[in-house]
């Protein structure tokens, strides 16, 4: 993965010493199709249909009439083509179509600029495709398709992917991508839209974790209600080593009611013993529907059921040569 002789100074225009897969995912040149998309998360049975929004510019103009999403139930070809329509500026818009309850959609959206070029987005698509599951009361993230639910934040390394650990998939997101977090540094990621809790009577964070962080450095997971302004902390910080995945729970019953609610991971560090920093993968934000009567006892509910449900096994040869 790594071409160590440009490791410092990596050229993402010609595609070799990329070691900031964030930075090369967002590297657009000059004149590329640029697409902007939030991925859907959430999707019931009965809402009718369930839009894919897009900001999508390119310098030298578009063809608008050959804006799409693409997508199927399959994951795999063949897929149906949805034209996007304008959505006023640089918005645009498809609707899929309304699917059963525990269904799982696969998209991707094309785009074609005025000379008849195109673009895809996630990247590598469709071999790396978004999905949701319809009637599935939660938000997942395995970070394979970029980090385009987040926003990143603060002083140090900035967050961004790692092929180095992943819990699911090839990809885990990270503090520090290259080596050891800085010192005094008081970096974070944060959702980039809120999840509601408004209509629910429990919910759950859940993530696989592991880590390594001097003792008088920690990790914090965090929480805010109103879009990111102030943020508190949810349970314990992380501290110290833990050498393989682990499943970490916060409950986050305390903001049930809450229309927004984001979760937000934050590494602080003191001047002393940098070390490798925090891998997260495999987050999951689980919603137990109001109405839906909770077992007594010590058993799980059955809409807390964390069974692994990772939509699609990547390739992981498409992506990267083996890691060793
Ligand atoms: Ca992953
Ligand atoms: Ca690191």
């Amino acid at each position: 993965m790594m071409t160590a002789n440009n490791a410092d100074d990596p050229d993402n225009d010609y595609g070799w010493g990329i070691v900031n897969l964030t930075e090369a995912i967002f590297y657009h040149p000059e004149g590329d199709i640029v697409v902007e998309h939030f991925p859907v998360t959430f999707a019931t049975e009965g809402m009718g249909s369930y839009r894919v929004s897009a900001e999508i510019t390119c310098d030298h103009g578009l063809n608008v009439g050959e804006l799409k999403v693409f997508w199927n139930t399959t994951g795999v070809e063949p897929f149906d083509a949805i034209p996007m329509n304008s959505a006023g500026g640089d918005s645009f818009y498809a609707d899929i179509p309304d699917q059963g309850s525990g269904t799982t959609v696969y998209y991707y959206i094309y785009a074609q600029d005025s000379y008849g070029l195109s673009g895809l987005q996630p990247l590598g698509a469709p071999e790396h495709l978004y999905s949701f599951i319809v009637g599935s009361p939660r938000f997942y993230d395995g970070f394979e398709v970029g980090t385009y639910a987040w926003v990143t934040g603060g002083d140090g390394k900035k967050w961004g992917l790692s092929a180095d650990y992943s819990y699911t998939g090839v990809l885990s997101l990270t503090d520090s991508p290259l080596g050891s977090y800085e010192s005094s540094s008081n970096t974070w990621v944060a959702m980039r839209a809120g999840v509601d809790l408004s209509t629910v009577n429990s919910a759950l964070l859940s993530f696989s974790h592991r880590y390594k962080i001097y003792t008088d450095d920690f990790g914090y997971i965090e929480v805010s209600t109103d879009g990111g302004s102030s943020w508190e902390q949810l349970g314990e910080a992380i501290s110290g080593a833990q050498d393989s995945f682990v499943e970490e729970t916060r409950s986050l019953d305390d903001y049930v009611g809450e229309q927004d609610v984001r979760i937000r991971f934050r590494l602080t560090s003191d001047v002393f013993d940098n070390q490798d920093g925090w891998y997260i993968d495999d987050l999951n934000i689980i919603l137990n529907p109001t109405g839906v009567e909770e077992e007594s006892g010590d058993q799980v509910p059955l809409a807390f059921s964390l069974s692994q449900n990772y939509p699609k096994q990547l390739d992981r040869d498409s992506l990267f040569d083996s890691r060793g």
